[in-house]
């Protein structure tokens, strides 16, 4: 670990008054601003005063979140949106377990997400003596959903240990990570009053020789294709990659978690189209040569490994681990994708490139069936419709509903870092508190949050907190009064047998009236669009409610 001390300053005295010292809660939001943070997302209780205390004096903004899983959501949708550390403030016990749900889901699709938290006294942590909001195993909770995850015992450390995790999560793939700070030393005095500011750790340069290598191997193949995965959004370089494309007329195709690598409307990328047997499938198989940009080829985004690679397989990964999990590269490259892109792009610019015999024509009419073709095609109205309203940088947060599904495979992204879904997780009631996050970290930047009712009720407590803090997100409710993703399944595979899939749902329109805020409801397509772009304009949020039917 490289930290260094730096001369910012150190915290006022302010909040010292009432305890005659600087405490370690003081210097742990200093730590915080001294690493940039603007804004941290929370719910605070009485294990974490110290640290609103210290908030009161601060430059750092507190959005005050009505759940810590809402908090955590909020913290991760910044994190996606900005690339910035999403930072949540959070209260031991039941606010770790609450909150634990978001950060798994910030775990599994790699996105920067701080947990800053509290427990108990030092002499009773994991005790169950009877503390208030005791929980046996706090670390526990929270190792199963971070990167790295400590607890801070000595006062003057605090600052050091968050520099710390700072730094581990700025460094290879962003994960998350939680830094716990028992209760009687949040309000200690520390002597050590600097923050400790760790130094921004450069991306990972790959080796040269192998980007040599792999500019070669792509530039003697007939057949070469590119995969993006998440890596290529985290560390984005589309035009580089566009580049490689052109330069050996390779298509490109993405994973969900890849959408926003690279623009969709590019007439060589195919976007997240494959699936096993498809025209892009069919495509896949001829190719003899992959070149895979961040990522894991994951159960889902393979089907289970169905995806069909061929033997020259070169992938580029910041990550060792994930380089080669799933699938054995006949050319690792370990290294930040966009300087892995920058550099093979680079390579490839001679004219000693052999152009890929898919040709500009093939790959468009392939795209062209296949989105023809797609599951849930009939929605693609309403799909389109969303497009429309959103300008070309402008955010969707998608939750688990089937509409987002469809999405996936059919609503074009453009630019890094606007596509927003619980990918891996996949948990229901992210789209709203993340797109709240999203809209805090780019205000210029419209944003929209897109949810089924049953994903919707899952944290439409957050709704106060849009209300509260002014943040003008319109939300899209696909209203058909049903689980309609397990309705669906119990249709196809148990014979039709339906229990538990059913919804009664309170009247949106009249909730957002009770919020004081626009609610409309939108029959049509075209309603859709119109109500998303009067919504852009308000600076509170915007309940859309569409009704539509049932899939099954
Ligand atoms: C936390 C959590 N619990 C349960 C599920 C299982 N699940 C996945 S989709 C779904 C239904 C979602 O319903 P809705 O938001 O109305 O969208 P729809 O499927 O109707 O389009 C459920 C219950 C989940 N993904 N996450
Ligand atoms: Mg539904």
């Amino acid at each position: 670990m490289t930290v260094t001390d730096t001369l910012v300053p150190a915290p006022t005295a302010a909040n010292g008054v009432e305890t005659g010292h600087t405490t370690a809660a003081e210097v742990a939001i200093a730590t915080l601003e001294a690493h940039g943070v603007e804004t941290v997302f929370g719910v605070p209780g009485v294990h974490t005063l110290a640290l609103y205390d210290a908030l009161v004096h601060s430059s750092i903004v507190h959005v005050l979140a009505r759940h810590e899983q809402g908090a955590g959501f909020m913290a991760d949708g910044y994190a996606r949106a900005s690339g910035r550390p999403g930072v949540a403030v959070i209260i031991t016990g039941p606010g770790i377990t609450n909150v634990a749900t978001a950060v798994g889901e910030a775990y599994t699709d790699s996105s920067p997400v701080f947990v800053l938290s509290s427990n108990v006294e030092r002499a009773y942590i994991d005790d169950m003596r009877g503390s208030l909001h005791d929980l046996k195993d706090q670390l526990g909770v929270m190792a199963a959903v971070t990167q790295w995850n400590t607890r801070v015992t000595d006062p003057n450390r605090i600052s050091a240990t968050i520099a710390e995790a700072m730094q581990r999560m700025g460094s290879g793939r962003p994960l998350p990570v939680h830094v716990e700070v028992p209760l009687d030393v949040l309000d200690a005095p520390v002597t050590a009053t600097k923050p400790t500011v760790a130094r921004r750790p450069g991306a990972m340069r790959p080796d040269p020789d192998k980007l040599h290598t792999a500019a070669e191997r792509l530039a003697a193949a007939k057949r070469p294709v590119i995969y993006c995965g998440g890596g290529s959004v985290s560390s984005a370089a589309p035009d580089q990659i566009i580049e490689i494309a052109e330069r050996l007329g390779a298509p490109v195709i993405t994973s969900i978690m890849g959408k926003g690598g690279v623009p969709e409307d590019h007439p060589l990328v195919l976007g997240c189209l494959w699936g096993p047997g498809n025209a892009v499938d069919a495509l896949l198989r001829e190719a003899d040569c992959l070149l895979v940009i961040g990522s894991k080829l994951g159960v889902q985004a393979t089907s289970n490994f169905q995806m069909p690679l061929p033997a020259e397989l070169i992938r580029v990964d910041v990550d060792a681990r994930e380089l080669s999990l799933n699938a054995k590269p006949s050319l690792p490259i370990l290294g930040d994708a966009a300087l892995a892109a920058e550099g093979i792009a680079a390579l490839l610019a001679g004219d000693n490139v052999r152009r890929s015999g898919f040709g500009a024509e093939r790959i468009t009419a392939i795209r062209d069936a296949t989105r023809a073709e797609s599951w849930g095609v009939d929605r693609l109205p309403y799909v389109d419709a969303l497009r429309r309203a959103v300008p070309r940088d402008g955010i969707v947060a998608f939750d688990m509903t089937m509409m987002s599904y469809v999405s996936c495979g059919l609503y074009p992204v453009y630019e890094p870092r606007t596509f927003l879904f619980p990918s891996g997780y996949g948990t229901l009631g992210f789209a709203v508190p993340a797109a709240l996050g999203a809209k805090v970290a780019r205000p210029d930047t419209p944003v929209v949050a897109v949810c089924g009712d049953g994903g919707f009720q899952y944290t439409m407590e957050e709704l106060g907190t849009a209300v509260h803090h002014r943040i003008g997100v319109p939300i899209v409710i696909f209203n058909d009064s049903t689980y309609s993703a397990v309705k669906d399944e119990q249709s196809r595979s148990r014979g039709g047998r339906f229990i538990g899939v059913d919804l009664v749902n309170p009247d949106y329109v009249k909730l957002a009236a009770a919020y004081g805020i626009e609610g409309v409801r939108a029959e049509s397509p075209a309603a859709l669009t119109d109500a998303i772009t009067a919504a852009f304009a308000r600076d509170l949020p915007t309940i859309i409610d569409v009704p539509i039917a049932p899939w099954a």
